[in-house]
């Protein structure tokens, strides 16, 4: 039997999406610096004219997954980092707002087979979202930390598949027949 881990190596290959909420961009600007730091490291081109890493910004946390599963459906990436900044302030808006974007974020990973990575802060005040955000430490690090250790582990994690089902002759089903129709029917929509 086997261990597998994701590596944080040759990331030269991989490609990635950031989709960035502009609410409270003070915080999330900060959030997707610690990202790009993080990522540029551990050798990803993120210069947005370059080819692994595309930027996407909506207007707050609450578009983050629809856009997320969409960019998720093209397959085109190994994963996608999600940004945003949700803070209580004096607005029962916070507490719709958090709940739908992390089930959004986790059922677009789920549907999709691509690591959907949730970098949404939830904080009480602007004061807290910003220590996280780089005055103590920035958790966009850790966002893009996961995320390369999450494209690597998938990666090895459908190797194993596919080879599972070359052996027993069988083209492997590299999507399950529902995501198969599901992007089927977004394309002809
Ligand atoms: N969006 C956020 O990203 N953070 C918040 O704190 C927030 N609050 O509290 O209202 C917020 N609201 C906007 C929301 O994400 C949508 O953009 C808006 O409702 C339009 O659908």
């Amino acid at each position: 039997m086997a261990v597998f881990e994701g590596t944080f190596a040759h990331t030269e290959t991989f490609r990635f999406a950031i989709v960035i909420g502009r609410f409270n961009d003070l915080v999330t600007g900060k959030l997707l610096e610690g990202c790009q730091d993080c990522l540029k490291r551990h050798g990803v081109n993120v210069d947005p004219q370059g080819s692994q890493v595309d930027y996407v910004w909506v207007p707050g946390s609450f578009e983050v997954p629809l856009v997320a599963r969409q960019l998720a459906l093209t397959h085109r990436y190994d994963a996608i980092i999600c940004l945003g900044a949700v803070i209580r302030g004096q607005t029962p808006h916070f507490d719709y707002v958090a709940a739908e974007v992390s089930k959004g974020i986790a059922a677009a990973g789920f549907q999709t087979g691509v690591p959907v990575i949730f970098g949404i802060l939830t904080t009480d005040t602007l004061q807290q979202a910003l220590e996280r955000a780089g005055i103590k430490s920035n958790l966009g690090w850790n966002y893009a930390l996961s995320a390369l250790e999450m494209a690597s582990l998938m990666t090895q994690v459908k190797g194993l598949t596919d080879a599972a089902f070359q052996a027993g002759g069988t083209t492997p089903p590299t999507l399950p027949a529902s995501m198969k129709s599901a992007i089927a029917t977004d394309a002809s929509s």
